[in-house]
């Protein structure tokens, strides 16, 4: 192409504001039926046995929605069927036995590919070693284990004996381990020696250790050796060695325990407005089913694919993206070890190119960063095997949109942006795409069947053109049934806002503001609680503001989340010292070190900023929104509100400074 005519190009779709689907996706696409909204609308909530219908039944469900004591919903009611059955055995005895289930690519360029057939033999050898060190049904297995073919393993052998998992991201620190096996009364532990990051080996058993001892009573632990001599460590007491248990249970049959579709799958904790972490609970039935529809309907998913979801399985992208959906349907699921930048910014491309993948799917953020590093990355490979594109965790700007469009999808693959959260599940506001137009910036209208419906502060749905508050207004089937052992908390959190319990009315509420567009769009603009969304990753203002006020030496702080340019927002920390308290450097270090102890390193604060008082109301509230503005360098408003306006000043200047 000439440089005048990919200027003309490069305007051309700077300006253009909507995309139709290419002719030739639409085509092959797994849903192109018009009519699917309205055909659900019609028959809800029995539209959703089409999900339930992708799944292999040990036993029928009786009703596919019991509402008797909402919202407390449950789905698929007397149904009883086994998750990892339905991930493996089933697609096994279909005669894929030898079909690539997992693709793994470590960092330093290892593979190691496990068929159906193998990831069916090595589930069962570790669920029968997960008995033998005394897991029974409905006891929490904890998963504290980083991008390797063992964590999903051990999720599928947890779901086999009926042992709920609740797996901790790797990244999470030895505090924040201790507080969610503490949370869950966990007694077993699944973790590993250490992992790769950017070529060095992380010792991660250092860290499970720390946080073990942070937990009360006796707790049996499994460790996988994931980077054999490269570091030592010692099992000690209470510990197994991964490999040793799998050698010895090789060629166990274990029978896949039939479970209740109301039956806990796992728990994933997750931030809130607290700071403790909530327990978020989903099942077996809808959860399962609702992921596999989501994954075949929105991600297109077919068997033949080669599927990669490039985010960790630590987070329910993971979880639902990665592992279950995808293994349901019976497709290769891809899984990378590290990060896109190792050994070079390639890494991604050279994959896909690689592997011939089909549809890949990843969050805003890392579109971001691809754009900052520029388009020889990826002009380097053939992508032209791609079919469909996707994202998640966070809006995604109309530029950074059209350039996943062009230089990713070589302009044919339709982009699907996913507005989801860990409660819902899975997908609940997205373009299905062989059916809609899609519009860059906006995630699209609901799912068929899923009533996501903008509101104002009555609770009344908004005008076309006008910003509000997402609700969902009737229950789905992946929907989180409670936060664990805290019924009440799931009433406050997600329900009290705007239901009508008298009325016996329940709408969700999920702490997003969002816009409605003529067509019936959604654009979602971020969350309006004290939760911040830094590179995907969903992060609790209190939680951060409490390992702060731990420090000692710190009296007192507040955080906010400030614009960044690749993380969406970034960590911005306000700090008030003891007096008689220097602010040196060596505080700034241990407050971020406070930080990154209690959560991990994806907290890490971009700014410490140190002021003698917080900028208050005259009735004593901190003034958030105004630290917001300043952490993101926006225009502040009048301050003569404030009851201490002059200290504004003093800490704007020392942002700027920075
Ligand atoms: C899946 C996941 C949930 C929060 C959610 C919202 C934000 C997710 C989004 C999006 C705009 C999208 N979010 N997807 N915002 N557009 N396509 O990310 O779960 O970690 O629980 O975060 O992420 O604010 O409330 P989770």
């Amino acid at each position: 192409m000439s440089d005048q005519a990919e200027v003309e190009l490069e305007a051309r779709l700077e300006e253009q504001e909507s995309f139709e689907p290419p002719a030739s996706f639409v085509e092959q696409a797994n849903v192109h039926d018009e009519g699917i909204r309205e055909r659900f609308d019609e028959e809800w909530p029995e539209c959703w046995t089409e999900a339930a219908d992708l799944l292999t039944w040990d036993e029928p469900y009786e009703d596919v929605l019991d509402e008797s004591d909402a919202p407390f919903y449950e789905w698929f009611t007397g149904g009883r069927l086994n998750a990892s059955a339905n991930c493996l055995d089933r697609h096994v005895e279909d005669g894929r036995k030898n079909q690539a289930a997992i693709k793994w690519e470590g960092e330093l360029g290892e593979t190691r590919t496990y068929t159906y057939g193998d990831l069916l033999n090595e589930v069962e050898a570790f669920a029968a070693s997960l008995r033998e060190l005394g897991v029974e049904e409905d006891d929490v297995v904890t998963l504290y284990l980083p991008m390797i073919p063992e964590l999903p393993i051990a999720m599928l052998a947890c779901a086999r004996i009926g042992a709920p998992h609740s797996v901790v991201f790797a990244g999470f620190s030895a505090d924040a381990l201790a507080t969610r096996m503490t949370a869950a009364e966990s007694e077993y532990l699944v973790t590993c020696d250490g992992y790769y990051r950017r070529g060095d080996a992380l010792n991660h058993k250092e860290k499970a250790d720390k946080g073990l001892r942070g937990v009360e009573g006796d707790v049996e632990t499994v460790v996988v050796d994931r980077l054999g001599d490269e570091l030592n460590h010692f099992l000690g007491q209470h510990a197994h060695d991964y490999g040793d248990l799998v050698d010895e249970h090789e060629g166990t049959t274990v029978e896949p325990v039939s479970r209740d579709a109301e039956d806990m799958l796992f728990l994933m904790y997750t931030s809130g407005t607290t700071g403790e972490p909530k327990g978020v609970k989903h099942t077996t039935g809808g959860y399962l089913a609702y992921t596999a529809w989501t994954s075949r309907a929105v991600l297109d998913v077919e068997p033949e694919d080669t599927y990669w979801c490039a985010a960790d399985i630590g987070w329910i992208t993971g979880h639902s993206y990665i592992v279950y959906g995808p293994l349901a349907l019976g497709t290769t699921t891809m899984m990378y070890e590290g990060t896109p930048d190792y050994p070079e910014r390639d890494r991604l491309w050279e994959l896909i190119e690689k592997n011939r993948v089909d549809i890949f799917y990843t969050a805003p953020t890392a579109i971001r960063s691809f754009m900052k590093w520029g388009t020889e990355y990826p002009e380097r490979y053939d992508l032209s095997s791609l079919r469909l594109l996707g994202t998640v965790g966070e809006p995604i700007n109309p530029r950074a949109w059209k350039w996943y469009y062009k230089h990713i999808g070589g302009e044919s693959c339709p982009i699907v942006d996913t507005w989801w959260q860990t409660e819902t599940g899975g997908m609940m506001v997205t373009t299905l795409p062989g059916v809609d137009t899609m519009k860059p910036g906006s995630a699209g209208p609901p799912l068929p069947g899923v009533d996501a419906t903008v509101v104002d502060t009555g609770g009344e749905p908004v005008e076309a053109g006008e910003a509000g508050y997402l609700t969902v207004q009737k229950p789905w089937p992946g929907m989180l049934r409670t936060l664990y052992r805290n019924d009440e908390r799931f009433l406050d959190e997600y329900w009290r806002e705007y239901s009508d319990p008298d009325a016996d009315e329940w709408v969700y509420f999920p702490e997003d503001g969002a816009k409605l567009d003529e067509d019936g769009y959604i654009t979602v603009l971020g969350r309006v609680d004290d939760v911040i969304n830094v590179s995907g990753h969903r992060l609790g203002t209190m939680e951060i503001e409490s390992a702060i006020v731990g420090v000692s030496g710190v009296a007192e702080a507040a955080v906010v989340g400030g614009t960044h340019d690749v993380k969406g927002e970034a960590v911005y920390t306000y700090v008030i010292l003891e007096d008689g308290q220097d602010p040196t450097e060596s505080m700034r270090e241990r407050v971020i070190e406070g930080v990154e102890d209690a959560i991990g390193p994806i907290a890490r604060p971009e700014e410490v900023i140190f002021t003698p008082e917080l900028p208050k109301t005259r009735s004593g509230k901190i003034m958030r929104r105004l630290l917001e503005d300043i952490a993101s360098g926006a225009e502040l408003g009048d301050t003569s509100t404030l009851r201490n306006p002059e200290v504004v000043e003093d800490i704007q200047a020392q942002v700027t400074e920075d």
